[in-house]
């Protein structure tokens, strides 16, 4: 039996209509000019529109109302989560109200509007921000307490949308919150994974283990399923060339990509921007012919392998590998926000040659370059533009940051996977090359430097032959940014070099990465907040909104009162994470110690090896000590927390000797009031939360030259946290703010890496010589003081043998570095003082410089406000 129903055909007229209601409205007016009321009523239209709720009666009246109509709940069995959802759909029929206000302004306006393309947003909770930027919370919370309920537990109710790694998920939320909240008509792209980032548990031997992360659990309230938004895209299949350079590209397998929309809402303004994310699905009436056929197994299957695409966010951060899934996700997410893109600036009526006017399009590191052959597909093989003319929009559309300059991040994909997952976009890179003719034009620069033309391509020639992405992305693209000044001339200096040479070192900036002041300081700090708005005689929003306004602290940092306050905003910040412990792990934490803290994804540059043997070298200096000596020292707990990469063997090592040589020195009697060690489990945006304002000194102790920026330096430091850290990232430019004298650097510099590594490699000089202290503490793991020692050999080989990440060059300054921490805690006021200049210092740090910047100097975009 045969299907008479064409399934890509079903529910199309009517889903175009909306769409174009959606996004391309355009009003008609009347004889004098006037616009006109769209359809039916104009008054009973907008008496329709549901009030904002501002005033706490309101506000109770819109929870009770989502409790009975949204939850089918009552007063007599609403627990706290069902309280927390009636309240964030309160919340969000607030946050809708600026929505579609401000998509119907940028609409009718037409301006130019930038896409931050990423396939990690990492955004954390919703509801305590949202309030927050909506102003708020306190008429929230005032509603909830009416209705019996602590705002508080509330949020508190709330899962992490964890749809991220680490560093650079959290930079894209950080720039939507400043895109809205500097009125900048932005928007981001992303996929909807059903899940996000793995929960981590810790096994009884202390290893991680990794769960499955089902944030969807519950309904989202945060998002709009936009089931009239979809696109086809075409995977496999077979590309057939036409006359004029163009294509054909058919067969293979559809699905259908469906957007969810999330509302960004700008700090104190009723602009509200959109994060979209697209689900994979099996495309409707899917092989209808083998199902109709009887055969279900296939095509179920189908749809298996269609909804596995939007399934689950890899956790591998700083190293590829050639998962074609992974493939198929970039794909899916760049063809249907292009499609999107596409049909948003078509609806302005603009002619298709005006496209880099309107269209900035952000690439967040590699993972998007596909973005560049689609671009080239949609206009070649569907506008009918001529190849140059095609090539010349995308290269004025395009800006390509890079985050790593480490080597096994930088992404690339074997030919034979993409010519048959993407026959056609390997078409188009092979012409890029020959047709565009862009080894000739380096030829032509360079005549005869065959190594150069090499290094140059687009392919990287052996077995598989691999696309380069980075290459791709750079030529693609109108400039390359680095995330802060030091890494960015790295890439000037390593991986760009060559392009540098053929373009020109204007193309290749910088701009150093920021932080929102609203979740990084209000949001997780109000003590300090409040204690900043009360200083400086001014209201909270002033310093949010430009934070080169905590300037102003200097002034105060002699008064002793001041002094005083702040560090009680400290102490209490310890007690709230103290507190968190006990109710999470059932732990008790002394607060009256020193609070020293790593937390970042694991991995063997960042060094958290470094950091566990420093606290061994400092537990075995304790028992070395008299009781009489014990007496002068400080106490101080470390803790450490963050994921690794389920594949990768050392990292996971290090956690679990972590654990390990935690359960041992928080047992000794003779050490543990002195110093204790903590490893929380489950690191994740709201955690950082509690830490981060909690914290008097972090780590940041990458090998030099190879942490492109940090980010969470800047949130420590505007939290009044001191930095010990190496010579790299943002760490040297946070220096330069707040002066070096209130950081505290050790370690070699950049230069002397490289040399460092290859006398390793030549001229191996054994441990016990290289660094003593080092050795000690490699012999007591490996002997056993902290369990098995035999288990971590492997992990301290890597420092034993080659030892890349130069621990052992830089272990006794590191050391010293530390007790220069202690002598300078021990002058409590002093300390207070680095404190409060290191904060008043990180204007510059806040993510709404960093992306004016790029609104500026890279994507020509102007501030739109809704009014
Ligand atoms: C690539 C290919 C295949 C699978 C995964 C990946 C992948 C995924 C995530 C590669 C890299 C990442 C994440 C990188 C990252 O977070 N980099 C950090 O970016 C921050 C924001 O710019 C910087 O502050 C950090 O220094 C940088 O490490």
């Amino acid at each position: 039996m045969t299907s008479t129903i064409d399934p890509s055909t079903i529910g199309k007229a009517k889903s175009r209509r909306h769409i174009r209601t959606l996004t391309g409205y355009t009003a008609e007016t009347d004889a004098a000019g006037k616009e006109k009321w769209p359809i039916g009523d104009e008054k009973v239209w907008k008496e329709g529109i549901p009030p904002v709720t501002t005033e706490v009666p309101q506000i109770t009246k819109s929870v009770v109302h989502h409790v009975h109509t949204s939850l089918a709940r009552q007063a007599y069995n609403l627990d706290n989560l069902g309280a927390y959802q009636a309240t964030a759909m309160s919340t969000r029929d607030n946050l809708l109200a600026n929505w579609n206000e401000t998509q119907l302004h940028y609409n009718r306006k037409a301006p130019k509007r930038a896409y931050y393309l990423s396939l990690e947003f990492l955004m954390g909770r919703t509801l305590d921000n949202a309030l927050l930027n909506l102003g708020l919370k306190q008429q929230y919370g005032d509603g909830t307490q009416k209705l019996g309920f602590n705002l508080e537990d509330l949020i508190e109710q709330e899962r992490d949308a964890g749809l991220g790694n680490g560093g650079l998920g959290r930079l894209a939320a950080c720039y939507l919150d400043s895109s809205a909240s500097q009125e900048l008509p932005v928007w981001g792209y992303g996929l909807r994974y059903k899940y996000g980032i793995f929960q981590q548990l810790i096994s009884p031997d202390g290893s991680q283990l990794e769960a499955p992360d089902p944030w969807l659990e519950h309904d989202n309230p945060w998002e709009l399923a936009r089931s009239d938004v979809t696109y086809h895209i075409r995977f496999y299949g077979y590309a057939e060339r036409l006359e004029g350079g163009r294509a054909l590209w058919q067969g293979g397998q559809e699905v259908l990509a469906m957007a969810y929309d999330v509302m960004i809402p700008g700090y104190a303004t009723k602009n509200t921007n959109n994060l979209r994310l697209w689900e994979s699905k099996p495309k409707r009436g899917f092989d209808l012919q083998s199902f109709n056929a009887g055969d279900y197994e296939r095509a179920v299957e189908a749809s298996n392998s269609a909804e596995a695409i939007t399934s689950v966010l890899y956790p591998n951060d700083h190293t590829t590998f050639g998962k074609e899934l992974r493939l198929k996700q970039q794909y899916f997410w760049t063809a249907a926000s292009l499609a999107d893109i596409m049909r948003r600036f078509k609806n302005t009526g603009k002619d298709v040659s005006e496209f880099p006017d309107y269209v900035a399009i952000q690439l967040n590191d590699t993972h998007p370059t596909l973005a560049i052959p689609e671009l080239m597909r949609m206009l070649v093989d569907e506008e009918e533009l001529p190849w140059d003319k095609a090539w010349e929009i995308v290269c004025n559309t395009f800006f390509f940051t890079n985050h790593t300059v480490l080597p096994e991040a930088l992404e690339k994909w074997p030919v034979g996977l993409m010519e048959n997952l993407l026959p056609r976009h390997m078409q188009i890179i092979y012409d890029i090359v020959s047709v565009w003719a862009f080894l000739q034009a380096v030829e032509k620069k360079f005549p005869g430097d065959k190594d150069r033309l090499a290094r140059m391509s687009l392919i990287e020639e052996g077995f598989p032959k691999n696309v380069r992405m980075a290459n791709l992305a750079c030529i693609g693209s109108r400039k390359v940014n680095g995330v802060a000044e030091l890494h960015s001339e790295l890439v000037r200096q390593t991986i760009m070099k060559d392009f540098v040479e053929f373009y020109g070192v204007s193309k290749f900036s910088n701009v150093t990465n920021g932080i929102t002041p609203r979740r990084w300081l209000d949001q997780c700090n109000p003590g300090l907040s409040n204690l900043i708005s009360e200083t400086l005689k001014v209201p909270k929003a002033t310093f949010l909104k430009d934070l080169y306004k905590l300037e102003g602290l200097l002034e105060h940092v002699d008064d002793p009162a001041f002094q005083k306050r702040w560090a009680a905003v400290k102490q209490s910040n310890k007690e709230r994470l103290a507190q968190h412990i006990e109710s999470t792990l059932g732990l008790k934490v002394n607060t009256r110690a020193m609070f020293d803290v790593q937390i970042k994804r694991l991995h063997e540059y960042k060094r958290q090896t470094m950091n566990i043997m420093g606290v061994i070298h400092r537990y075995l200096t304790l028992k070395d000590m008299t009781p009489e000596q014990r007496t002068k020292v400080n106490p101080k707990v470390v803790f450490f927390a963050g994921k690794a990469a389920p594949g990768y063997y050392i990292a996971k090592l290090t956690i679990r000797l972590i654990v390990n040589v935690a359960r041992i020195i928080n047992e000794d009697p003779e050490t543990k009031d002195l110093l204790s060690l903590y490893f929380l489990p489950d690191y994740c945006v709201s955690l950082a939360e509690v830490l981060i304002p909690a914290s008097d000194i972090s780590q940041h102790i990458s090998t030099a030259g190879t942490e492109a920026s940090g980010t969470s330096n800047m949130k420590f430091c505007l939290n009044g946290g001191l930095l010990v850290g190496t010579v790299d990232g943002a760490n040297i430019e946070i220096a330069e703010e707040v002066g070096e004298s209130n950081v505290f650097f050790f370690g070699n510099l950049t230069p002397a890496v490289e040399d460092l590594r290859y006398q390793h490699m030549y001229h191996p000089v054994p441990i016990e010589q290289k660094c003593p202290p080092l050795a000690r503490v490699i012999n007591e793991v490996a002997e056993g003081r902290f369990g098995d020692g035999g288990v971590y050999e492997p992990l301290l080989n890597t420092i034993r043998q080659n030892d890349y990440y130069l621990l052992t060059e830089d272990f006794d300054s590191y050391i010293k570095a530390l007790e220069l921490v202690d002598q300078a805690y021990q002058d409590r006021t002093e300390w207070i003082k680095k404190s409060i200049r290191t904060s008043a210092k990180m204007g510059k740090f806040s993510s709404d410089r960093a992306i004016m910047d790029y609104a500026q100097e890279y994507w020509n975009l102007e501030q739109t406000s809704v009014g």
